[in-house]
């Protein structure tokens, strides 16, 4: 799934990413952090709409997020659309987005709005989304294991090499999922856990989806990523099921920021104003992410996670959305378990 979003991303590139030719020609590049069917089938939307010729690049959130930093002095994009909430928080603090109240505010969920206000409204809530686990039910019934349903089921001797996340320091699935662990257990107990962990796991990927992905197909047993994910999966037709951690688990706010120093800032607004209407977000489902979506009318999925069924943490997007805690946890990760032989 990743790799076809990387590809796309690459053929985007190739043709020249926010040339200032392009700015003068009624354009928008947008930063792509959603699954890369989502991104053509919403700039396609666009571009019909409003004329507005919208090049793509599609990239995972961490990713998206250094690419950013990277560009500051020399912005090549105009809004980052999509990606877990934590990385836009921490763009928004380190200046590297503009701000930006849309008049679209007041039809978002608080979850949503909360979201903006946060961050002095350089970022905004699109969608919502709990992190769970993904099981191959063909893998599990031929290796005989039981189907996870708690985080403590992850560290059972029988998976050694059985589960896959993505990395932390790359992915801003894994960093949520790091920073749901220690609001969970409280940090040392939740680093003691991913030490032991590391012992199952099979593979850190670069991008969250990817474990979803692995899971459909049998490349591992187990996946730990958003659920929506592996929904989309299931429902392309792989045996793959997901359950909802019992101890709790943490969620993303898939947020949208307009960056700094933007070629394209007229456009960039029109953009976000467009993406919090109803009508947009109800594009996610049609190309087939699941997420609930920010703004109250647009129809949430019949196949979405139902996040009233899950038992959700309070998850502190103030504190884990802030950059240096996020620097932070992600080094001791890196030192105390990333480094760890196998
Ligand atoms: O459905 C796609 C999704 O999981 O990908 C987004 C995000 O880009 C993941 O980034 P990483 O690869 O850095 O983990 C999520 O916001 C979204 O729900």
């Amino acid at each position: 799934m990743r790799s076809a979003v990387a590809a796309f991303g690459l053929a985007v590139m190739a043709f020249g990413v926010g040339s200032r030719e392009a700015s003068a020609q009624g354009s928008l590049v947008v930063y792509c952090s959603v699954l890369v069917e989502w991104c053509q089938l919403a700039s396609n939307e666009f571009e019909r709409k409003t004329g507005t010729k919208v090049t793509i690049a599609a990239k995972g959130s961490g990713e998206t997020f250094a690419q950013i930093r990277a560009e500051a002095a020399n912005p090549r994009g105009d809004v980052w659309w999509g990606g877990t909430g934590d990385p836009h928080l921490q763009a928004a603090e380190l200046g590297f987005t503009e701000p930006y109240r849309s008049p679209l505010l007041g039809e978002l969920h608080p979850w949503a709005v909360s979201q903006a206000e946060q961050s002095g409204h350089r970022t905004v809530g699109i969608y919502a989304g709990a992190l769970g686990f993904a099981f191959n039910t063909e893998q599990l019934a031929r290796k005989k294991l039981e189907a996870p349903r708690c985080w403590k089921d992850l560290l059972a001797a029988n998976l050694k090499d059985e589960v896959q996340i993505s990395n932390p320091a790359s992915s801003g699935t894994a960093y949520t999922a790091v920073a749901t662990l220690v609001q969970v257990m409280g940090e040392e107990p939740a680093f003691a856990y991913l030490k032991q962990l590391h012992r199952n796991v099979n593979q850190y990927t670069r991008s969250g989806p990817a474990p979803a992905r692995a899971a459909a197909r049998g490349e591992t047993t187990i996946g730990i990523m958003f659920m929506h994910d592996a929904v989309a999966e299931a429902i392309a037709g792989f045996p793959v099921k997901t359950a909802a951690p019992c101890e709790g688990t943490g969620y993303e706010i898939g947020s949208m920021s307009i960056i700094k120093g933007a070629r394209n800032p007229e456009n960039a607004r029109k953009w976000y104003d467009w993406a919090l209407t109803g009508e947009a977000q109800a594009l996610g489902a049609r190309a087939k992410s699941y997420q609930v979506p920010s703004n109250r009318s647009a129809p949430i999925p019949p196949d979405a996670p139902k996040l009233a069924d899950i038992k959700l943490i309070n998850y502190d997007f103030a504190k884990y959305g802030q950059a240096a805690e996020r620097k932070r946890l992600i080094e001791r990760w890196e030192k105390e378990v990333g480094a760890l032989p196998k």
